[in-house]
């Protein structure tokens, strides 16, 4: 389905498209209710992503303690002219585009001259990230088109528009959420997805000291705590659940073995928790956890294992002096 996004007299209106109503509100509170009534309790990440959630990730990458958002601008920073500074004919195709900053920095190096041939395709569940970002980006980067897609990028990647030459860019180290398993799927697909002398620009968090790690995911403001809490908030409106998120405590540790950050919420007291879906209580002891998050970090074999699964060849690496963060380039081979 095609629309154009709502505005008001000063705005410009851009092309939507909405693909997430396929995905149906049932089959959702059937993965939550899953997650919730299996041994290992879990609720996936990607529910952090309220209107609250979003709100407090942005709090996230403003702390201190969380160098990911920052390093990752200021590789994008260094890293864009050699990117972009001769783009032309392309969609730039943006997974999870949230907020328009790590767009702009791109944008800032293709030429001007060229914008009239580039096409940005903002790919995100929220059609009002995607209207906030495009209107900002309409204003700084005037000749640029845009094609908002209203989808859940995982599922249906097949869906996103675009015949061009096309750049992919997922950023902020999401892709370390999935499984390492489901990482190389996704890659496949993505690979599939491109053209011969297409690329894809990654941003992937490395692996580094524990204390460093763990402090990123247990900030002093406790913000992380609070959006890790927020997600017993999107299950119960997702699902109709009666958590009271203050019941948990915020855990999150590095899993040197699986080299990635794990969040859990702990329960502070045995409970019985309410579903209008199910026909008992779910019931949660003292002390059991739900898992809440992965985040999978990096090592060059990593890297080089995703390149594999994509068909992709790595064509450049762009880091930090410090290799805390990267970004990778890959491009599809002819
Ligand atoms: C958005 C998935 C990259 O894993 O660092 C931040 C989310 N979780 N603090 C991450 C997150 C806790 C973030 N990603």
């Amino acid at each position: 389905m095609k629309f154009y996004s709502e505005t008001s007299s000063t705005e410009t209106r851009i092309p939507m498209s909405n693909f997430l109503r396929e995905v149906s509100e049932d089959e959702t509170i059937q993965t939550v209710l899953d997650g919730l009534t299996c041994d290992h309790k879990h609720i996936s990440s990607k529910y952090f992503y309220d209107e609250t959630g979003s709100k407090l990730f942005e709090e996230i990458t403003r702390l201190p303690e969380y160098y990911l958002t920052r390093t990752e601008q200021i590789i994008l920073e260094r890293s864009s002219f050699q990117i972009a500074g001769k783009l032309k004919n392309v969609d730039i195709i943006e997974l999870g585009s949230g907020g328009s900053s790590k767009i702009s920095l791109l944008l800032n190096s293709v030429p001007a001259e060229s914008r009239g041939s580039v096409r940005y395709i903002p790919v995100d569940i929220s059609q009002a990230a995607i209207e906030n970002s495009a209107q900002i980006l309409i204003r700084n980067f005037p000749g640029l088109k845009i094609h908002g897609v209203i989808a859940d990028f995982e599922k249906q990647l097949n869906r996103i528009p675009g015949d061009a030459n096309r750049l992919i860019c997922f950023f902020g180290s999401t892709i370390g959420n999935l499984s390492r398993k489901e990482s190389h799927k996704f890659m496949g697909d993505l690979g599939r997805t491109l053209q011969p002398g297409g690329m894809l620009l990654l941003g992937v968090d490395r692996v580094k000291d524990r204390d460093m790690l763990e402090k990123a995911y247990n900030d002093n403001k406790k913000i992380t705590e609070k959006f890790n809490r927020n997600i017993l908030n999107v299950a119960n409106n997702l699902a109709g659940t009666d958590f009271d998120p203050d019941m948990f405590e915020h855990i999150a540790f590095y899993n040197e073995d699986h080299s990635r950050i794990e969040m859990h919420l702990k329960a502070k007291e045995r409970m019985r928790i309410f579903c209008p879906y199910l026909n008992s209580k779910i019931i949660i002891e003292k002390g059991e956890t739900i898992h809440t998050e992965n985040s999978h970090k990096f090592t060059s074999r990593h890297i080089e294992e995703l390149a594999l699964a994509g068909g992709l060849e790595i064509h450049n690496i762009f880091s930090d002096r410090n290799k805390w963060f990267s970004l990778i380039q890959f491009r599809k081979n002819v």
